[in-house]
């Protein structure tokens, strides 16, 4: 049977989203998936990392997103030492204000662990010392507020958090491997559409913000997100109309006319494609719940 670490058995029991796992060394620790996802920094010594689908070797710097569901395991363990940041994504606003628009981080925290689910290919963000010493230096803040839970633990605690996320989007950009690259140009692709989720695009826009022909940026694209661009922009639309319908008590139409569809009908009928619900009985059940 699949061995997944449980929620109850690694987070603290007042339910804070956030957990820092030192190892130091790495102990053996068989094949895993987990109910969070887990943000791994490689701070020293080496070993072979095997998921379900690939496998490649770790070094000092290496820098990783193992999303939930997926298997993973640590083989040929030569003093390997690494932080987890175990976290749950549900619970927190990764994606807050403007860091969509850094390409790095969609390449990190969206793309990345997608894409490793459907083509082999090695770690690709890897910190220089400096950076590993900055993003440290955050590490240590958020174990202080995690060891101490200082009433406003959960604000400084999720502020560190931030700032490494921040860091590690950032860092990603200067990333010089060839798969890196190819990400972090999808990447800019979809920072792009975020931005201008509203209005009509087309393939050639963003091709060329990816620079590739159109028929690669669609192969990419695709293997990068496990589905075409005009799904992605649809499924963000409405995620964006979810927000609105829980948050506000503006109309469906105005709702749908918001977030970039022009006609209704077809917005309640992507937005059951997707939740399985029309949007007015959605936001009845939020509204309930
Ligand atoms: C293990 C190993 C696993 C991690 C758990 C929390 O020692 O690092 O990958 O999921 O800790
Ligand atoms: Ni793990």
């Amino acid at each position: 049977m699949k061995h997944v670490l449980k929620i109850d058995e690694w987070f603290h029991p007042d339910g804070f989203p956030i957990s820092v796992e030192r190892r130091e060394p790495q102990e053996h620790f068989g094949p895993h998936a987990h109910e969070f996802a887990e943000l791994v920094i490689v701070t020293g010594g080496k070993c072979l990392h095997v998921t379900g689908h690939d496998s490649w070797e770790l070094t000092a710097g290496d820098v990783f997103v193992i999303a939930g569901p997926r298997e993973h395991e640590y083989r040929d363990l030569v003093d390997l030492r690494l932080v987890n940041i175990l976290y749950q994504p549900s619970q927190l606003k990764l994606g807050l204000l403007d860091l969509p628009s850094v390409a790095g981080y969609h390449a990190l925290f969206t793309l990345e662990p997608a894409w490793r689910n459907r083509q082999p290919a090695k770690g690709r963000l890897h910190l220089s010392g400096k950076e590993m010493a900055q993003v440290i230096e955050w590490v240590e803040r958020l174990e202080i507020e995690l060891k101490t839970r200082e009433p406003g633990f959960g604000f400084m605690a999720t502020a560190s958090f931030m700032q490494i996320i921040g860091l590690l989007s950032r860092c990603y950009g200067r990333s010089p491997s060839p798969d890196g690259r190819a990400l972090l140009r999808i990447g800019e692709a979809l920072s792009h559409l975020e931005r201008n989720i509203h209005r009509e695009m087309n393939l050639e826009e963003l091709a060329s913000i990816a620079h590739m022909s159109r028929r690669s940026f669609l192969r990419v694209f695709q293997s990068a997100t496990g589905t075409s661009p005009l799904a992605w922009v649809i499924e963000q639309r409405i995620n964006r109309a979810c927000g609105l319908l829980r948050q506000t008590d503006r109309r469906v139409t105005e709702i749908a006319f918001d977030v970039g569809f022009n006609d209704s009908n077809y917005f309640t009928r992507q937005f059951r494609k997707i939740t399985g619900l029309s949007p007015r009985s959605y936001r009845l059940r939020q509204g309930a719940g």
